[in-house]
């Protein structure tokens, strides 16, 4: 069934749609917005806020109506590839797979300083509802906070004979976010590292879709949950075959 955005009436079309342009606030910019919204195809715009961001710029809220439809049965949608599990289910894998506790390495890199994401997953206190991985009994996490430089992580999976690392980006001015992922993947590679390793990388504007791009084994986005990383790191425990590489390190 084709479906259409509603706003005021079914089928009206109506979408809002926010933005800043970097012109003082007047009655000009107001006309450049509507004027933009049209260029877009977007039907009757009407700004419905529209406020100063200091002396050259001006946010805006404006409405108008789209004309495309959508139908969701027609659609591909990639399917997550391993199940959730519950909390005792992941540490029974663990423990059987690898009959020693999963050492998970965890950062924020580069010149990123935004540490919430990362501890929402690592935490004890958790996320959403969920404890993060520091509840696991069957995990042993390491977190190492914001800005920590690729060699520093090399270190900390040679110290720790990490089975898995978590890389945490949420700046992502000028594409930062991916090449911060890309060093910490060629660090762990030209460490002789990589194989063996589980690396997983999140922040809010990743994608799962990214992860052969990055040469991750899994991307996280936003809003994820810490028992979807548990899952996902039982799941690869099983199905990645990790350890042969940290076997050998922790025997
Ligand atoms: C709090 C905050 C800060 C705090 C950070 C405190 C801290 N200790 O983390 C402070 C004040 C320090 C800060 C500083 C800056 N910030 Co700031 N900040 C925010 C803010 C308001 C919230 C971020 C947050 O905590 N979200 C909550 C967490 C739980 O969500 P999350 O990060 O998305 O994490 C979830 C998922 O993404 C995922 N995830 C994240 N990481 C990982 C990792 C793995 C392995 C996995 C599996 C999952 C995962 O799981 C998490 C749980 O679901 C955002 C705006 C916003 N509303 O998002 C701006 C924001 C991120 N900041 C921004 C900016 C620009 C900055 C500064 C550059 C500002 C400046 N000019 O100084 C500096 C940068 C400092 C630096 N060197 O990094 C911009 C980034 C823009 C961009 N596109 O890059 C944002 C988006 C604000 C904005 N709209 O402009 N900031």
């Amino acid at each position: 069934m084709q479906v259409k955005p509603y706003g005021d009436a079914t089928n009206d079309g109506l979408v809002q749609l926010s933005f800043t342009l970097p012109i003082r606030e007047s009655e000009r910019a107001k006309q450049a917005a509507l004027e933009l919204v049209r260029k877009m195809n977007f039907t009757r715009p009407q700004v419905v806020h529209m406020k100063g961001m200091g002396p050259d710029f001006t946010f805006f809220i404006v409405y108008g109506a789209t004309q495309h439809t959508v139908d969701p049965d027609d659609l591909v949608v990639p399917e997550r590839e391993f199940p959730e599990l519950a909390y005792g289910e992941v540490n029974r894998i663990i423990r059987e797979q690898l009959k020693r506790q999963l050492v998970v390495v965890g950062a924020c890199t580069g010149t990123d300083a935004h540490t919430v994401g990362l501890d929402a997953i690592l935490s004890m206190k958790g996320f959403a509802g969920d404890h993060g991985l520091e509840y696991f009994p069957e995990m042993r996490v390491v977190n190492m906070g914001s800005q920590v430089q690729p060699y520093e992580i090399v270190e900390a999976v040679q110290r720790e004979s990490a089975d898995a690392v978590l890389v945490s980006q949420v700046v992502t001015q000028r594409d930062a976010h991916i090449a911060h992922l890309k060093e910490v993947r060629e660090a762990l590679e030209e460490a002789g590292l990589r194989r063996g390793l589980i690396l997983v990388g999140g922040g809010p504007r990743f994608s799962p879709d990214q992860a052969e791009e990055l040469g991750y084994d899994r991307i996280f986005g936003r809003g994820t949950r810490p028992s979807e990383v548990a899952s996902y790191l039982a799941w690869a425990v099983v199905n990645r075959a990790v350890p042969q590489a940290a076997e050998e390190q922790h025997a």
